[in-house]
């Protein structure tokens, strides 16, 4: 199927035809009032007299100000800030084997999507590259009804049941007194929970870990987190965990980037996002599944119901099951993105839930949430929130509701209407709990099962390279680092020595911890390099590359590298001292995207500097160019260079043999120049480099 047509069947999904109905263009329109009166005069309000008090009687002013007073809703409690964005989904091949549900049936159904991705700590108007997990939330929208999949970029939780889920987010929120910091972890409240709630001890390593950076929403993992069932025909059923795995590959940020970047661009996992849709790239990502037979429940030295533990895919493999493919950006940020209601209990007949404690919680929460959120128990009639199948039962009336239902008859059952709305059998494709064996004394505790807090989070530190354990070792002290209460940071200390005791040890002698450290940490040697992010597979694609440039570049050179980054998906875009054309003496023309002052080196993943004498005398009379380059090096990133531009390196005074500094005087081969470079970009940072 060509790209064309491909586009032209997801917009003809049910879903897209759906929202269409809704979409409204006031393009070319005249303008009304809500009523549908035409306006005369929109720009002065009604008075006694030219300079006279306005009038009580005048309609269309208080209209217009009364739906302005009210145009905000409440924030959501957590994952404020987000980003969404539809697409759809397919099935590899049908799993009929381990699932009924429907929509995992038939490789040639697209199931239409819309995924937010979010933050969690921060408010709607945070920045987006703060140190935090990230929300990946998907709705299915199947022939059997709505199903989402609400998860994160972390494949376990700092809690373990729901009823610690508002002392947990009080924590990490800003402090009630003063409300400082926005969006950040890094403060006494977080910590002193961290501190006396052991049990958050594993993600805390991955919410200290580069996980919590991702340089885009396309580039970071999904999990569903909980222990799911997947039910099939048969009604026999398996354990299951979800997994997304992006097909860019997992990429993250280096620290002192991503809080540049909060500054310099706030809305840059938003804009990348938005971007990439609009350019056609394909944001793709696979749908993984673990599973676990009913019978081998209790195999494991974990226990499965416990949601601040992962199942190593070294011994349960990820089944890839199919794709999701996101390529269109919503018309309204508000109607579609802002009133977008997720909600863990939307499932379709196949899938099913877990005795987990915090997702029985969460059962409760969502749709609870979105009655103030979303002002009433009609949130399910928003466009956005939709089902593409009918949906008839008799729950009506309240506040906004949008459907007409006609006729006497608002019960079950009756006899009026022939007992309709009908239930469905099984068989029809009703809705029927799998009846899980329960037994038990009604009791307020814990199972002994869910005690181990520190084994997996010592796996997940024995799983990083040493990079990688630099930046967990640097975002503790960072973060231990701000908390001002002594106490609290020999506690979180104490803490991490059940982990790793010379971690433990290194985070004390940084942020002021002294006196002895006892040594608790757990003797557990596994390891899972699927845990690591420098194991995954690395690309060039959507890498965003600064051409630096000038009047009198070499065009040979530069067209060359230009030609050889498109051909591998990478993005390059130049940025010069001024907007507009650069030119040089054969009357090549080079259009500019950013000057010095617009963008910065952190908003790029590489940078090229591109020859020609005039062009590189012109770059090295700039400072922003020597800080440019010179913190690309600094964050472990490619610099090209090629003729005299080397000049320039050498000016600042880089090595250029450093890893990641592609630098070549008298290039004969061109070609094998731009191998190089894009091969350095592919690397993506280059660790090894001495800074
Ligand atoms: Fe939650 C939103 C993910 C535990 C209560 N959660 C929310 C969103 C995501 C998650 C991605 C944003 C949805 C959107 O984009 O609109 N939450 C998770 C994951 C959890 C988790 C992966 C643990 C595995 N959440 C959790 C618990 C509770 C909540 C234990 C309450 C008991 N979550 C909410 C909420 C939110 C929410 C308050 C805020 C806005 C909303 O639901 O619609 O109900």
């Amino acid at each position: 199927m060509s790209k064309e047509q491909e586009k032209k069947s997801v917009e003809e999904t049910s879903k897209k035809k759906q929202l269409d109905s809704f979409t409204k263009d006031n393009n070319g329109q005249k303008m009304t009032t809500n009523q549908g009166l035409k306006v005369s005069d929109d720009e002065n309000s009604l008075k006694a007299g030219e300079r006279g008090p306005s009038l009580l009687e005048d309609f269309y002013l208080r209209e217009k100000i009364m739906h302005f007073d009210h145009e905000r809703i409440p924030e959501r409690v957590v994952h404020a800030r987000g980003y969404g964005v539809h697409g759809y989904f397919q099935v590899y091949e049908s799993l009929a084997e381990f699932t009924k549900a429907k929509f995992l049936q038939d490789p040639s159904v697209k199931t239409p999507v819309f995924v937010r991705f979010s933050t969690v700590a921060g408010s709607r108007g945070s920045g987006d590259t703060v140190r935090d997990v990230r929300g990946f939330a998907t709705k299915f929208y199947t022939e059997e009804g709505n199903y989402d999949l609400v998860g994160n970029n972390i494949p376990v939780f700092f809690i373990q049941d729901a009823i610690k889920f508002p002392d947990l987010v009080h924590s990490f929120k800003p402090e009630p007194n003063n409300e400082i910091p926005q969006a950040q972890t890094a403060h006494d409240t977080f910590w002193d929970f961290v501190a006396n709630n052991p049990e958050s001890a594993h993600m805390v390593m991955w919410a200290m870990s580069d996980r919590a950076i991702p340089r885009s929403y396309r580039m970071m993992e999904g999990f569903g987190v909980h222990t799911f069932r997947f039910v099939n025909q048969e009604g026999k059923s398996r354990f299951v965990k979800f997994h997304w795995k992006p097909k860019l590959g997992v990429r993250s940020l280096v620290w002192d980037e991503a809080q540049k970047i909060a500054g310099k661009d706030p809305d840059f996992h938003r804009r990348d996002l938005y971007e990439a849709i609009e350019m056609g790239q394909a944001v793709e990502f696979e749908l993984g599944v673990q599973m676990i037979e009913e019978e081998d429940e209790f195999r494991f030295d974990f226990d499965i119901l416990d949601p601040t533990k992962l199942w190593p895919e070294e011994v349960i493999p990820v089944k890839i099951i199919g794709k999701m493919t996101l390529n269109r950006n919503p018309d309204n940020y508000f109607a579609e993105t802002e009133q977008v209601a997720f909600h863990p209990g939307n499932v379709v007949p196949g899938i099913d839930f877990s005795n987990d404690p915090l997702l029985q919680g969460r059962l409760f929460s969502y749709t609870d949430t979105q009655l103030t959120r979303l002002g009433g128990p009609n949130f399910h009639e928003i466009p956005i929130n939709r089902p593409v199948c009918p949906f008839h039962n008799h729950q009506n009336d309240g506040y906004h509701r949008m459907t007409i239902n006609k006729g006497p008859v608002s019960y079950h059952k009756n006899s009026l209407q022939n007992n309709t709305p009908a239930t469905s059998t099984e068989e029809e494709g009703g809705y029927v709990h799998y009846q899980e064996k329960v037994e038990g004394r009604k009791v307020r505790t814990r199972s002994d099962s869910f005690n181990d807090y520190f084994s997996q989070a010592k796996m997940f530190w024995n799983s990083m390279t040493d990079v990688e354990k630099e930046h967990i070792l640097s975002a503790f002290c960072f973060e231990v680092g701000k908390v001002k209460n002594k106490g609290i940071r020999k506690q979180v200390v104490d803490l991490f020595s059940h982990v790793d005791y010379e971690l433990a040890k290194e985070i004390a002698s940084n942020v002021g911890v002294d006196g002895s450290i006892s040594n608790h940490e757990s003797t557990v040697t596994l390891n899972s390099p699927a845990l690591s992010q420098e194991t995954k597979s690395k690309s060039p694609k959507s890498s965003k590359i600064a051409i630096l440039a000038e009047d009198g570049f070499n065009s040979l050179e530069l067209n060359g590298v230009l030609d050889a980054l498109n051909e591998a998906g990478a993005i390059p875009e130049v940025v010069s001292n001024h907007l507009g054309v650069l030119s040089n003496d054969e009357g090549q023309k080079l259009d500019v995207s950013y000057t010095f002052q617009t963008s910065d080196s952190v908003l790029f993943d590489a940078i090229y500097v591109a020859g020609g004498e005039k062009s590189v005398e012109k770059l090295m009379a700039q400072k922003e160019v020597e800080d440019f380059i010179y913190e690309t090096f600094k964050h472990y990133k490619t610099i090209g260079a090629a003729d005299d531009a080397v000049k320039l390196l050498e000016k600042i005074g880089l090595q250029l043999n450093q890893p990641g500094i592609v630098a070549k005087t008298n290039t004969k081969d061109l070609n094998a120049f731009n191998k190089d470079f894009i091969e350095a970009i592919t690397e993506q940072r280059h660790w090894k480099r001495q800074l």
